[in-house]
């Protein structure tokens, strides 16, 4: 097999890029669905720049500055925007009418308010799952795709995840994520999170959010549990987070078949693309980037030695940074 994993030195950690500078949004709003919800978005970057769309991870995570930063915002005009119930948009944490096909039209109607006729399409972990499913049904819309630990949101991954398999690694962080569910639950760890994070009763939602957010948090960064990021101890992020995340994986993601993206992959083959992927990434591990790579052997990928799941990891950042700029190119 061909390989295009670059030499180990273009990633050595003494020539690494780092994030492009700081920058703030010269435009933002609320966008109209014509339901419930309202989705708060952010335009980036150069006003006549060449568009590009940034998803965030979960499902029920949300934009933050950092993610304006991996394209050079003097070339690029970026889109960010918190999806269905998530940041800023609104209602926050809401259920209803949230799945990967509203989100996918609110990726439509976003494109029409801004007036862009094609974009570069970016996205980590769920962020990818859902550029790869907007790139299967639209495929006309996407110029380009930058994927960071992909995510299929297979019955697999999420049994690695939340039931046997990343427990091995963390069983210290483990622990903590069982300590809500009684023994008796925990042969199905989704579904007993599930029926607490819907319950009506808000102390039993919360606990559940903290320990359910908690468990994400500690196994992100190559650095471990020591290193888990601030937000995810943050309540508020914590109930959107996981009440949206778990019921995501509670249904399936709401997928017609099993393997859905892998089976349509033709569909967005032609579109170039690139993949960056964490070779220690505990919570969306190598299996599913190498499956895609396999799938659509034209993307270019690049896997991180020393890197898990974040993407702020100093060699993903490299990666991505690298990737946004071959993708002006396109
Ligand atoms: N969820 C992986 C994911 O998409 C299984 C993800 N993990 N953490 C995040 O996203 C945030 C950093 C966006 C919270």
């Amino acid at each position: 097999m061909e390989r295009n994993t670059p030499p180990a030195a273009v990633s050595s950690s003494a020539n690494r890029r780092g994030l492009f500078a700081d920058n703030e949004p010269f435009a933002s709003g609320w966008l109209a669905t014509g339901g419930p919800h309202e989705i708060f978005y952010e335009e980036c970057g150069k006003p006549d720049g060449r568009p590009c769309v940034i998803l965030h991870g979960g499902p029920g995570g949300a934009i933050n500055p950092t993610m304006r930063r991996f394209f050079d915002p003097a070339k690029w005009r970026m889109a960010l925007f918190d999806q269905r119930g998530c940041g800023k948009s609104r209602p926050n944490a809401s259920l209803e009418d949230n799945t990967t096909w509203s989100l996918i039209a609110d990726i439509e109607r976003l494109r029409e308010h801004l007036g862009v006729e094609t974009w570069c399409v970016f996205g980590g972990s769920w962020g990818s799952t859902l550029a790869l499913a907007y790139a299967i049904t639209h495929p006309d819309r996407v110029e380009s795709l930058v994927l960071r630990g992909v995510f299929l949101l297979t019955e697999r991954e999420l049994a690695w995840f939340y039931q046997d398999g990343a427990s091995m690694l963390f069983p210290d962080a483990w622990a903590q994520f069982c300590a809500p569910i009684p023994q008796a639950e925990r042969g199905d760890m989704i579904g007993a999170y599930h029926r607490r994070l819907t319950s009506p009763d808000r102390r039993l939602q919360a606990q559940a959010a903290a320990a359910w957010s908690q468990w994400e948090g500690d196994t992100i960064s190559i650095r471990g549990p020591e290193a888990r990021p601030s937000k995810f101890n943050e309540i508020d992020f914590a109930i959107a987070f996981a009440r949206i995340e778990c019921h995501f994986f509670a249904n399936h993601g709401f997928f017609p078949e099993a393997g859905w993206i892998l089976k349509n992959v033709e569909r967005m083959r032609s579109i170039p693309g690139w993949i960056v992927q964490g070779r220690f990434d505990v919570v969306t591990p190598m299996e599913s980037a190498w499956s895609l790579k396999t799938a659509w052997p034209e993307a270019r990928f690049e896997v991180v030695w020393d890197a898990g799941h974040a993407s702020t990891e100093p060699g993903i950042v490299d990666a991505l940074v690298r990737a946004t700029d071959q993708a002006l190119k396109v």
